[in-house]
């Protein structure tokens, strides 16, 4: 029996864990190998969440897809057949498309569960081989605002810019929107850590999570409203005399502009658009400013707005205004979601960047990379447009009418995911790569069985810009083949047969030179050092460099050194309440299932833990509407109606209530979700729409 050292499939704390072959033939169908402890691995000492401790139910057989599909034109149905012929018939319709309309008549959607080498060749296969502008990916619907406010803020976006490990040492952490107890549970002992050293946590949630029961301190704003919550600390801190002078002279600009701002957030009208009453705020900004060090550190529920940059800017106001930054203990940090969500950022799926944390539009950027790739800047498309447009735009004049979609299932994530679901039904052609069947993959006109995961060897970056290798334990079914192949394969039938390499080590060394120069550069970091040293920080220029842990001790990343506050004031959600719409919706997570569910609804255990969806509401509310636990509720917003039964708790706000999104069908809450997008960022407002709520005598329609 073997061990393999690698790290799970799931999210980006990519804990570390063992994978030990078993007795082939034990049981048919059941995966060759089981997850055991790897204690050694500094970020979670061995701890999984459960999710990770039943990874290796998702490689097993009875799920899996295990040849390619192809939709029939006379029965419609989805029929096995070869490799070969699947491949010809994407690249034959993929060259059709392009035509007949035109290159930029083809997309692709790519995902932030895929490791950096596919990320990168995806997107190097959009510019070199499609030539299409139209390429973009799902974490424009993860951490997009709080990237775009890092980067204009500090000059870089590395989610955390320092490692997990310093949140034990901080004095005070807010945590804004965000729940590690259910989305990254062994995160959690550096949370506990803090506060066993004397630290103080402030979690600010419209519901009291199991992670806000961790909190000394627990405000509960209304959703959609934390650009007003951060903007009042900042006054109460200001109005104090609470400001950290010397550090706002010495290393930022624009703080005339944030104060000026903030003036117009005083406590008492704070405490009107948010609920949370003025002596907490009072309290709050007091525990922050009067600590040594602190941090604030925001996850989807302040993130996931029509102004999720202005908010995450507001935050960093606070963070910059009390000195709390670029300092041992201190800073601003995003929890970012998923597996590869900070290295598929990085490397050139998202639609305006190109390898490297580069800009498309930077032409000393575009000569680089080209001269890696062997083609002419010029022949380089410019950026295209965000996920929620390109999706949006699929199949009408002026969209996509081709698209391919490696790593998502925008059917069931998507917001006002109907009429997503609508676009991509009217696509000339749709190509879905997944490893199972998703509800998106059931919509395509071909499906390629990719391998995942423990199945073929490939790095991540973490939350924390860990640099990780994920290493292969089981070779994959029969039948499957990895995405990598499958971009080799289609760049040769569509004229590119060199740059192409199928093989995960030879596209990491062209990466390595790719980001070289780059704010993520790689170049320094190779399979073996990530072997030997539990991963290493990006940026790492040369193999002699330590890489990076943390950022900003010396300066930050912008031009002149300096983090910049910006000026951002409190606006509304994209929509607002009324009579027929008098309650809030917001959405987010349960411990035991995993994004669209696509992976975690096929893992027996899991779906024991969470089998269906749910919508929370408080006691009043349920009183009001004469709805009694678990019975079936109607919530019905602007875009649709979807059915679930009720859970009725007090730790939600009775003007809100919440659903889970990880399902399909008729409790699907992406249903109900509004498309309004930041305007920076594209970010859709997952996070908050106005609905009304009823007791439903039968489900709605799926
Ligand atoms: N079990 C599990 N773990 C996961 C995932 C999963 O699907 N399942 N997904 C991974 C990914 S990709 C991501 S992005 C992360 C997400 O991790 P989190 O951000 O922690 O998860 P969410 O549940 O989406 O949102 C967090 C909280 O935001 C709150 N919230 C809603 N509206 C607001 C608001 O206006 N303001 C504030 N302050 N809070 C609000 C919600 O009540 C919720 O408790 O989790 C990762 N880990
Ligand atoms: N209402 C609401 N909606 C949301 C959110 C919310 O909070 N509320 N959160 C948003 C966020 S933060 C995110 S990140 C998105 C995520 O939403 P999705 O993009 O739908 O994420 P997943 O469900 O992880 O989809 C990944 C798909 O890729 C497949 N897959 C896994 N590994 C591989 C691989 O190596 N290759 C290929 N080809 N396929 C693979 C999986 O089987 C799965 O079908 O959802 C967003 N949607
Ligand atoms: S916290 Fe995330 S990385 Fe760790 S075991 Fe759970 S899903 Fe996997
Ligand atoms: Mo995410």
């Amino acid at each position: 029996m073997t061990t393999t050292d690698t790290h799970c499939p799931y999210c980006a704390l990519q804990c570390g864990m063992g994978l030990r072959t078993v007795a082939p033939g034990d049981t048919p169908g059941a995966p060759a190998v089981e997850v055991v402890e790897r204690p050694g691995f500094p970020v979670n000492r061995g701890a999984l969440c459960g999710k990770g401790q039943n990874a290796a139910a998702v490689l097993a057989g009875a799920a899996r897809l295990s040849a390619p599909l192809l939709r029939d034109p006379r029965t419609g149905t989805l029929e096995e057949v070869s490799w070969e012929r699947a491949l010809d018939r994407v690249a034959a319709g993929l060259g059709d498309v392009a035509a007949r309309h035109g290159r930029e008549a083809v997309g692709v959607f790519g995902g932030g569960g895929l490791t950096n080498e596919k990320a990168y060749l995806l997107g190097k296969f959009a510019r070199v081989v499609l030539r299409t502008p139209y390429i973009d990916y799902n974490g424009r619907f993860c951490m997009s605002s709080a990237a775009a406010a890092s980067r204009a803020a500090f000059g870089v976006d590395r989610g955390l810019p320092f490692p997990l490990e310093d949140i034990a040492t901080a004095g005070c952490v807010i945590l804004a929107g965000g729940n590690p107890a259910e989305t990254m549970p062994p995160a959690l002992r550096y949370f506990t850590g803090m506060r066993e050293n004397g630290g103080r946590l402030i979690v600010v949630d419209p519901r009291r999570t199991r992670t806000a029961r961790h909190a000394d301190l627990h405000l509960s704003p209304a959703p959609g409203t934390d650009l007003a919550l951060a903007s009042g600390l900042l006054h109460v801190v200001i109005a104090d005399g609470l400001l950290d002078r010397e550090f706002i002279a010495d290393r930022t600009t624009g703080f005339e502009e944030a104060r000026a701002a903030a003036m117009a957030h005083w406590p008492e009208r704070v405490e009107e658009l948010t609920g949370v009453p003025v002596p907490q705020l009072r309290e709050a900004a007091h525990l922050f400013a009067g600590a040594e060090t602190g941090m604030v550190l925001t996850a989807r529920g302040s993130e996931q707005h029509s102004k999720g940059t202005d908010t995450v800017r507001a935050w960093i106001n606070l963070c910059l205004a009390t000195g709390k930054a670029g300092r041992p203990g201190s800073g601003f940090g995003c929890l970012t979601g998923q597996g590869n969500g900070q290295g598929g950022r990085e490397h050139g799926q998202k639609s305006d960047q190109l390898p490297g944390y580069r800009s498309l539009t930077d032409p000393r950027a575009r000569a680089h990379v080209a001269g890696v790739w062997g083609v002419d800047p010029d022949d380089l498309p410019g950026p295209g447009v965000s996920g929620y447009e390109l999706l949006d735009r699929a199949g009408t004049a002026g969209g996509v009418r081709a698209l391919l979609v490696m790593g998502s299932n925008p059917v069931v994530s998507a917001p006002h995911a109907s009429h997503v679901t609508d676009r991509l039904r009217s696509l000339d052609l749709l190509v879905v790569s997944d490893v199972v069947l998703s509800e998106t993959a059931a919509l395509a006109d071909v499906v390629l069985p990719s391998a995942q995961w423990a199945e073929e060897t490939g790095t991540m970056t973490s939350l924390e810009g860990r640099v990780i290798l994920r290493r292969a334990a089981v070779a994959p079914p029969e039948g499957v083949r990895s995405d990598l192949y499958v971009l080799k394969e289609l760049a040769a039938r569509l004229g590119v047969g060199r740059g192409f390499p199928d093989e995960p080590e030879e596209v990491f060394e062209e990466l390595r030179r790719a980001s070289a120069g780059g704010v993520a550069d790689y170049a320094g970091i190779s399979y073996a050092r990530i072997g030997a040293e539990d991963g290493v920080f990006w940026p790492c220029p040369d193999a002699a460099h330590p890489g990076t842990p943390r950022l900003f001790l010396e300066r930050f990343g912008t031009p002149d050194g300096r983090a910049r506050f910006a000026g951002v004031v409190h606006r509304p959600p994209a929509e607002e309440t009324d009579a027929r719409f008098p309650l809030y919706l917001t959405t987010g997570r349960v411990g035991s299932q995993y994004q669209s569910g696509a992976q975690t609804r096929r893992v027996p255990a899991l779906n024991a833990a969470a089998p269906g969806p749910f919508v929370e509401l408080h006691p009043w509310l349920a009183d009001r509407l004469g709805v009694g636990e678990g019975q079936l509720v109607a919530v019905t917003s602007r875009r649709g109606r979807a059915t679930a039964p009720a859970r009725i708790t007090d730790a939600i706000r009775p003007d809100t209530v919440f659903m889970p999104f990880h399902w399909p069908g008729p409790g699907r809450a992406n249903t109900l979700t509004n498309p309004a997008l930041d305007p920076e960022s594209r970010m859709p407002e997952f996070k908050v729409c106005a609905v009304r709520v009823e007791r439903a005598t039968e489900e709605a329609p799926s």
